[in-house]
């Protein structure tokens, strides 16, 4: 059995205990969460590690290393989509696990300390807020997110306690950056670049910036059959003039990628034309300057749109994350660790959003890639072999011998 074997059957054995439909729903706080803790702190205890659960219901497997050194972070999020893959996340703990059971196995001392971290939501599905933990660790949390409410209203401050977290213990979670080494995450591609380069890993030279707005179209409603078609004020089709219009601007201006993905309706009927439509905006780039610039350009173009139509127009950005470089040193390191296997790794941007991101806060980050298949995530076919999974252990093992505390 491999290590890309066991990753492999660990991995499927996790994404039993919750699939209810097709794929994985793994939301935090929840059953499935609590039930996935279990199964990891087995991971993390067949690698010799001592398991604690923080107040941000971080699951945290320490090695201590030699007297004074610092610590290096492992880490992703336990969490999913709905209906999501079984490697987004997940698949990162259980590599930094098992590099660090390989060590132990082969009797090699790690040359730091070192955490393998569980974070509890990046995905922020189940509440409108995502990355407490990396943020708590990083002392950059906006306490003020533990009254947001899931959709039944429980808020996140109660749904921690139900965990058996206390929100009173964030605070405290801050770690100190000069402790720090850096912050490596293993994840999969997502994308189906890897796959096309025949290439099992590749190094991230950076992680995109988001942004999200919320927008508003209000005209008139009235009768479906008797307003004329001239005299109306249809929120719908100026919503609809404008997604169009944003996926064309997005397909030929360079490094921006602009989804809406939901739209909600008033007062949704087949016979009454609508007043009212409220849709987001998602705006994703490495270049920070690029997507401010294109955010500014949509605004402008909603507001032309409500005009020629005599409705009003309103924008408002909800969540704004800047893009963030990885480390050079680390990188290089990690590149070198993936010799073995390929002798000049590709180095590709990331345009998922990762825990990683919020972790540049506090520490230099480094992220590895693991080939995708088809480039599918959040999606129920989400799939990454178990050989290029045990190429991954086996670079996180060399990249860590190659630190020094
Ligand atoms: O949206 C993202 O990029 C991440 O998967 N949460
Ligand atoms: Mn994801
Ligand atoms: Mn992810
Ligand atoms: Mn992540």
């Amino acid at each position: 059995m491999t290590y890309g074997d066991i990753a492999q059957r660990r991995l499927a054995g996790i994404a039993t205990c919750s699939e209810g439909g097709a794929g994985v729903t793994r939301l935090p706080f929840t059953e499935e969460h609590l039930r996935a803790l279990t199964e990891i702190r087995g991971w993390m205890e067949a690698a010799g590690l001592q398991v604690r659960l923080d107040a941000a219901g971080t699951l945290i497997g320490r090695l201590e290393g030699p007297p004074g050194s610092r610590t290096l972070l492992i880490g992703s999020h336990q969490d999913s989509v709905r209906s999501g893959g079984r490697y987004d996340g997940i698949m990162g703990i259980a590599l930094g696990c098992l590099a660090l059971e390989k060590l132990r196995t082969e009797g090699a001392a790690a040359p730091c300390s070192v955490e393998v971290l569980a974070f509890a939501d990046e995905e922020g599905v189940r509440f409108p807020t995502a990355l407490l933990g990396p943020r708590a660790l990083a002392g950059t949390m906006d306490l003020s997110v533990l009254d947001l409410a899931d959709g039944d209203g429980v808020t996140l401050r109660d749904a921690l306690a139900g965990f058996g977290c206390d929100p009173a213990g964030l605070v405290a979670l801050r770690r100190e950056r000069s402790d720090l080494l850096g912050y490596l995450e293993a994840h999969i591609e997502q994308g189906p670049v890897l796959e096309g380069a025949n290439a099992a890993l590749g190094v991230v030279t950076g992680i995109c910036g988001i942004e999200r707005n919320t927008l508003r179209f209000t005209g008139e409603t009235g009768h479906a059959g008797t307003v004329p078609m001239a005299a109306r004020r249809d929120a719908l089709v100026a919503a609809a003039r404008f997604v169009i219009a944003v996926s064309e601007e997005a397909g030929w201006t360079a490094n921006i990628r602009a989804t809406v993905g939901t739209l909600t309706i008033s007062p949704n009927a087949v016979n009454a034309i609508p007043d009212i439509t409220v849709l987001p905006l998602e705006v994703r780039s490495v270049d920070d300057r690029a997507r401010a610039d294109f955010a500014a350009r949509m605004r402008g173009l909603g507001e032309e749109i409500a005009s020629a139509a005599g409705l009003s127009f309103e924008m408002t950005r909800t969540y704004v994350q800047d893009a963030v470089g990885c480390d050079a040193d680390l990188s290089d390191r990690l590149a070198k660790a993936i010799a073995p296997v390929d002798r000049a790794p590709l180095r590709l941007p990331s345009g998922a959003t990762h825990d990683a991101s919020a972790m540049s806060d506090i520490c230099p980050i480094a992220m590895l890639f693991v080939r995708c298949r088809a480039g599918l995530s959040h999606h129920p076919d989400e799939y990454a072999s178990a050989a290029d999974m045990g190429a991954a252990v086996d670079a996180i093992a060399a990249f860590l011998s190659t630190l020094d505390g």
